[in-house]
């Protein structure tokens, strides 16, 4: 998630409680204007599923079958739970962030990416990602809490100081099938420190569950798994165990990348396409920004198998933009399978209206869910033949 090259945008801070709206579906706030359209293919339905939210980022489900939407909160700290359809007024968790006055207006820190652990039917452990502001800085975190009946208990800090600036701080964090737990982190605009493997900037970090350096990891005593990245937002894996993730360029080359193990993806010397031996090329690189967010492989049986073992990828597009983007605010399904990779139009946005998807998962039954950071909403889009 970058939008330093368009904080241009950002020239007000948006009010949620539009005034002069009527007819809203909201049943929980009904001063909220009305859900932008979505527009998805044939035989699927894009609804509103939860509404209220403050600034919502990430959402997960946990691994458990159980209906239960977790979302994040960027500047309240709050990790919310959706439970059957019902947004909770008891939060999950929070967490300090020291962040107020609306996103971005004063930058992108605060709660980002959540995880639950592979043995979370067992261990109830759920993980966050968050930047903090403080006196003296703002720094990352990677913390853990134990889930006891929809509470957060037991705060564990696994990784802290990890620096950041206004925005391209920590990111998020995504468990691999070798047990290990990924986070994504920006540059924090220290260009300088990327190249450098002792740093924590511009990197995909790997560590144990329990947030030590594990043995085998490419560098010596270093939490870095690969790095050259300005910032990504998402981290995934696909069923086969390779991890995928979007670096997000400067007002050009943003790049979706297959992740390799002490692979330097080029970030600052180069962006974008590549031919440097030294660097990994990247899979697909848009010459216009689009933003690229969220991302999920399908890998349910709700949908056809077209959609099957398919990456759905956010593009968040222009912060605060109204009116429709013909490169972003939506998601695409991308076919990893074909050389270059395929790109393909799954849900999109179609205004009047203010809102920027920014994640997206899969639900138990099957269903994908959408977080608009602007909007407030979670969306749930399901096929119905
Ligand atoms: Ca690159
Ligand atoms: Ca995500």
């Amino acid at each position: 998630m970058t939008y330093s090259g368009r904080f241009l945008f950002a020239v007000f801070l948006l009010t949620f409680a539009a005034t002069g709206c009527d007819g809203t579906e909201d049943p929980f706030t009904p001063t909220l204007a009305p859900p932008v359209p979505i527009t998805v293919p044939d035989g699927f339905t894009a609804e509103v599923f939860a509404s209220g939210l403050d600034l919502p980022t990430s959402i997960a489900f946990p691994p458990d079958g159980s209906d239960r939407l977790f979302v994040n909160e960027l500047q309240s700290g709050k990790v919310r739970i959706v439970q059957g359809g019902v947004l909770l007024d008891e939060p999950f968790a929070e967490v300090a962030t020291n962040t107020t006055g609306g996103f971005p207006v004063t930058g992108e820190n605060g709660l980002l990416g959540i995880a639950f652990d592979p043995q979370y039917s067992v261990n109830r452990y759920v993980y966050v990602t968050y930047a903090t502001r403080t006196d003296s800085g703002t720094f990352g975190t990677v913390a853990r809490f134990t889930d006891v009946n929809n509470r957060g208990e037991d705060f564990t800090v696994l990784l802290e100081g990890v620096p950041s600036g206004p925005g391209h701080q920590i990111e998020s964090p995504a468990f691999g099938p070798d047990g290990n737990l990924y986070v994504s982190t920006g540059d924090a605009f220290m260009e300088d420190e990327v190249q450098n493997t002792d740093s924590f900037l511009g990197k995909i970090l790997r560590m144990n569950p329990d947030g030590s350096i594990p043995g085998d990891n490419p560098f010596p005593n270093s939490y870095t798994y690969a790095y050259g990245f300005r910032n990504c937002f998402d981290l995934v894996f696909d069923g086969a165990g390779e991890l995928f993730s979007a670096d997000n360029g400067t007002d050009r080359d943003d790049e979706l990348n297959r992740i390799v193990a002490g692979g330097n993806y080029g970030w600052p010397m180069e962006l974008g396409e590549t031919s440097a031996p030294e660097f990994v090329a990247p899979l697909h690189v848009w010459s216009q920004i689009v933003s690229p967010g969220g991302m999920a492989f399908y890998q349910g049986t709700q949908f056809p198998a077209a959609f099957r073992g398919k990456l759905f990828l956010v593009l968040f597009g222009d912060t605060f933009s109204e009116g429709p983007s013909d490169r972003a605010k939506r998601v695409q399904m991308v076919d990893l399978d074909t050389t270059p990779p395929t790109f393909e139009d799954f849900a999109v946005y179609d205004f009047p209206g203010v809102g920027n998807p920014l994640d997206v998962t899969e639900g138990p039954d099957g269903s994908l869910f959408l977080s608009d950071i602007f909007q407030g909403r979670i969306f749930k889009i399901s096929y119905t033949g």
